[in-house]
């Protein structure tokens, strides 16, 4: 087996799969005399074992270029699977769809991976793929030779399930590259730093996307820069990001903020790509972010709790008529904000707590780690104490979010500073 080359007048669509019937000229030229279209039945067997033989001659690197570590070596193997399942789609045309989530960790993701194989992109803001999702997918793919769906920075969950195994039903390749709490994802490629050890989801998507792209011949410079941007986005430092990164992220977490659905990586990538305009983004965002944080903190609340020697500060402050649902910047951005202002000035042990109308989201240091807080115990222990009024919630140790009935709001966060403080005295 190998690679040729041949010219035709006939017309034959990209990706498809023909046989041709000629003679090998010159090293690698090839002078057909009859070309045939393979029947659709026989493709799929063809495909399997064409894509075999191509594995063993693609060129990738052996070990991770970004970063190597115990945890990246360990996700390497798939790394290796990802990267050359889009390598070989590149080299054989097959029509490649790709949904990124809608912030600067699933957009970086984006452009590394468009970087090395031509796809259609698509913005999602839900982070759930859901059936609808996969029905429009299928019946995109329905008149395409091997369609490939790429999925970035969503669908792992067990909410996508359904929407995945409708993929899988029609025939259509799935991978999913993500750091979202995973579930069961049967048959199909998935990424996801969760599923090799718990608590690992500073390994983003970005960064998972940047390492593939590397190991399949990108640019070093500009896949670690994009890593660094998608770290800065989800406060992850596993790639280390400069105030340059922080401010990228941030002009993408903004636009993606206002854009909900569609194909925008050219956009984003003007945007990245002209100074004056990415500038005045940055200010506008930036902007907006103070300008809500200013008006959170003079309303915010400081509750101190000492048990013994150990000290717990709780800021709470309510969002409610700052900011306006859909658009820059949003309830968890604010709360971010005021949450690393707090830590800045004073780093002893700090959880806090920022409300809108329905969601309460919570942020925690080293030091209220430390003291065995967890966001995602906090979230999970609302959700068993008030089951009427909690309609969801999760995180991780550092960071959480809980949905709440809003008239249960108030009641949610007297809980949460209770339970934090009976957490401690423990
Ligand atoms: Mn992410």
């Amino acid at each position: 087996m190998g690679e040729y080359f041949f010219q035709t007048t006939n017309h034959i669509t990209y990706g498809a799969c023909i046989s041709i019937d000629g003679e090998i000229k010159e090293s690698n030229f090839l002078l057909a005399n009859k070309i045939d279209s393979v029947p659709s039945d026989q493709t799929k067997e063809l495909f399997g074992k064409i894509k075999k033989s191509m594995k063993t001659n693609l060129n990738l690197a052996n070990e991770p270029k970004l970063v190597n570590d115990s945890m990246s070596r360990a996700l390497w193997p798939k790394i290796v699977d990802i990267a050359q399942e889009l390598l070989i789609a590149q080299k054989l045309g097959r029509a490649v769809s790709l949904r990124f989530h809608g912030d600067a960790d699933g957009v970086c993701g984006a452009f590394a991976i468009s970087s090395i194989v031509r796809c259609k992109a698509f913005q999602q803001n839900s982070a759930i793929y859901s059936v609808r999702d996969a029905l429009r997918d299928i019946s995109e793919a329905t008149y395409l030779a091997l369609p490939l769906q790429v999925i970035v920075d969503f669908g792992s969950g067990e909410s996508c399930s359904e929407g995945l195994s409708l993929l899988k039903s029609a025939g259509v390749e799935t991978i999913i590259i993500d750091h979202h709490p995973p579930g069961k994802n049967d048959g199909i490629l998935v990424l996801n730093p969760l599923l090799v050890e718990e608590g690992k989801s500073q390994y983003t998507a970005g960064y998972l996307c940047c390492e593939i792209a590397a190991a399949a011949g990108m640019g070093l410079e500009k896949a670690k820069e994009l890593a660094a941007i998608a770290c800065a986005g989800d406060k992850s430092k596993v790639v280390e990001p400069d105030s340059g990164h922080v401010r990228k992220a941030m002009v993408l977490d903004f636009l993606t903020a206002h854009t909900s659905f569609g194909n925008n990586l050219d956009f984003y990538k003007k945007v990245m790509d002209n100074p004056e305009l990415f500038a005045s983004i940055a200010n506008q965002a930036e902007e907006g972010i103070s300008e809500a944080a200013k008006k959170a903190t003079a309303r915010m609340k400081i509750t101190n709790i000492d048990v013994g020697s150990l000290k717990l500060r709780i800021a709470t402050f309510s969002l409610d008529g700052l900011l306006t649902k859909g658009e820059w910047p949003n309830s968890s951005k604010v709360t971010t904000r005021i949450f690393e202002q707090l830590i800045a000035d004073d780093p002893s042990p700090l959880l806090c707590i920022g409300n809108s109308d329905r969601s309460i989201i919570m942020r925690l240091n080293d030091g209220a780690v430390e003291l065995g807080l967890s966001a995602n115990d906090l979230a999970e222990k609302m959700k068993e104490t008030m089951p009427d009024f909690i309609e969801g919630g999760g995180g991780h140790a550092r960071a959480g979010a809980i949905r709440a009935k809003e008239e249960a709001v108030k009641e949610v966060i007297a809980l949460l500073i209770k339970e934090a403080s009976e957490k401690i005295s423990l």
